[in-house]
């Protein structure tokens, strides 16, 4: 598409639409950004670079008001299609892009897109480790935080880009084809956006949309996917007709063990998986077990992932703020073995956490709970633990640090998001770290 004689607007000022904005004036079109918020509350550099680079910024109720100057949207992820800035646009019929869909018609490069509730950052990053140990160029970007229009708009010498896609993203393709997919698994999560689980998975499926015959999808084996037009492998920590499975302690495909797990850094049955679509990438790419075995091994596990923190009097810390959803809350419990003082809760993304209550009968001594699910989880899990609400993380690493004895685990893993009370989940984890660092013995 040629934008250069377009009026287009961009809505969201956050990492995607900047990035979208400026690709946009790159290639020659008349850009305004618009946020719903107040201009104070956005990153004073975010809007100086974006006039500095000849986009106009329109925030706050402004921003709102009057469509009728541009014949051409594109969307932020974070932006609901329901909200009132967005309806604004179809309310009026004018042509609207994503930004990944933006990014993808201006980069080409083949793409493998990375899906999947829980697991997709590691992923992403274990690929481009992969794949730039192996010699094939890339750079991960997508939903990981390096918005696709932004490597567009860098045009680097690459081979193939490794975008972590999300629900949100997906919305809004219209072409994006990538090369490989890749669905991790799937839990609900993001229900303060979907109406359903079922719309929320809609979403997601939608990455293999527009791939044919001659692309590839790689999928959990313990998914029933509907009937899609890529070529299908398959991986399962848990299925033994998967292509690639566990078996004592490797992964194996074709009857051969290719990757000793314990030659990795990596630990849990979902990161086993995370690395079984890696290899199953790399083998879509051409690349030998014998090219791809040293780059995963090599591979260090990300913060804010079951990170270790500290052990103080026996009692061991772990940072898990990534977990987002119920999902990965139970992937960190299942891989405990010791008791645990659970701490969780934060914004109410719209779930129940009942769906966890035996397991949290059965792994955790007792749970603190913060942030606006509090009272919420004390309900879902009542008669499983003991549970007490702390009003503020400080105080809640306080509370656990009294309760918990030599022998058992403190494990952060909210469950949920981090934006009632932090920036990200970044910051939550960063914030829960320094805590548990200045307890004293
Ligand atoms: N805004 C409005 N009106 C609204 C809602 C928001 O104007 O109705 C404005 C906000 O004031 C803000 C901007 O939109 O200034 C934020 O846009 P955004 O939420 O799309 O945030 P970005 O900074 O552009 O970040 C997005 C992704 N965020 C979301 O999908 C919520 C980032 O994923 C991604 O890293 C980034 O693009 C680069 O591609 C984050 C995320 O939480 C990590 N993703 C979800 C997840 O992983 O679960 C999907």
């Amino acid at each position: 598409m040629r934008y250069e004689d377009k009026q287009t607007a961009v809505l969201g000022a956050g990492l995607s639409g900047t990035a979208a904005a400026l690709l946009l004036r790159s290639e020659g079109a008349t850009v305004t950004v618009l946020d719903s918020a107040d201009e104070k509350t956005l990153l004073k550099s975010t809007v100086e670079k974006l006039r500095a680079g000849g986009v106009s910024v329109i925030c706050g109720p402004e921003a709102e008001k009057d469509s009728s100057a541009y014949d051409f949207v594109v969307l932020s992820p974070g932006i609901d299609p329901a909200s009132t800035l967005a309806r604004t646009f179809s309310s009026r019929n004018i042509e609207t892009m994503g930004e990944l869909e933006l990014g993808w018609r201006s980069c080409g490069l083949p793409v493998v897109a990375i899906t999947g509730t829980n697991g997709k950052t590691t992923t992403t990053e274990l690929l481009a480790q992969m794949l730039n140990g192996c010699g094939q160029r890339t750079i991960a970007c997508g939903n990981i935080g390096n918005p696709l229009s932004e490597v567009a708009r860098e045009k680097q010498e690459l081979d193939v880009l490794t975008v972590e896609v999300s629900s949100f993203q997906l919305e809004t393709i219209s072409t994006f084809r990538p090369s490989v997919s890749v669905w991790l698994n799937f839990a609900p999560d993001h229900l303060d956006r979907y109406p359903s689980v079922a719309e929320y998975r809609a979403a997601k499926l939608r990455i293999f949309d527009y791939q044919t015959a001659d692309d590839v999808a790689i999928v959990n084996a313990m998914d029933s996917l509907p009937k899609i037009a890529p070529r299908m492998v398959t991986f399962s920590a848990y299925a033994d007709h998967a292509d690639f499975r566990l078996e004592g302690g490797a992964i194996v495909h074709e009857g051969k063990p290719v990757l000793r797990l314990a030659h990795t850094k990596l630990r849990g049955s979902h990161n086993i998986e995370n690395l079984m679509a890696t290899l199953a990438i790399g083998c879509a790419r051409g690349l030998t077990f014998g090219e791809m075995v040293p780059p995963l091994c090599a591979y260090e596990p990300r913060p804010h992932r079951c990170e270790f923190v500290r052990e103080l009097g026996g009692v061991v810390y772990i940072n898990d703020s990534k977990a987002t959803n119920l999902d990965a809350v139970e992937k960190a419990l299942l891989t405990q073995n010791k008791p645990v003082v659970l701490i969780a809760g934060g914004k109410d993304k719209g779930f129940a956490f009942d769906p966890l209550k035996k397991l949290v009968g059965e792994k955790v001594r007792a749970t603190i709970l913060i942030g606006e699910m509090a009272d919420r989880i004390a309900h879902d899990w009542r008669g499983a633990t003991a549970s007490e609400i702390a009003h503020s993380l400080a105080d809640a690493v306080e509370r656990a640090h009294a309760l918990a004895r030599a022998g058992e685990v403190v494990l952060f893993s909210p469950g949920t998001s981090s934006f009632d009370m932090f920036k990200s989940y970044a910051d939550r984890g960063d914030q829960f770290r320094a805590l548990v660092h200045a307890l004293s013995p």
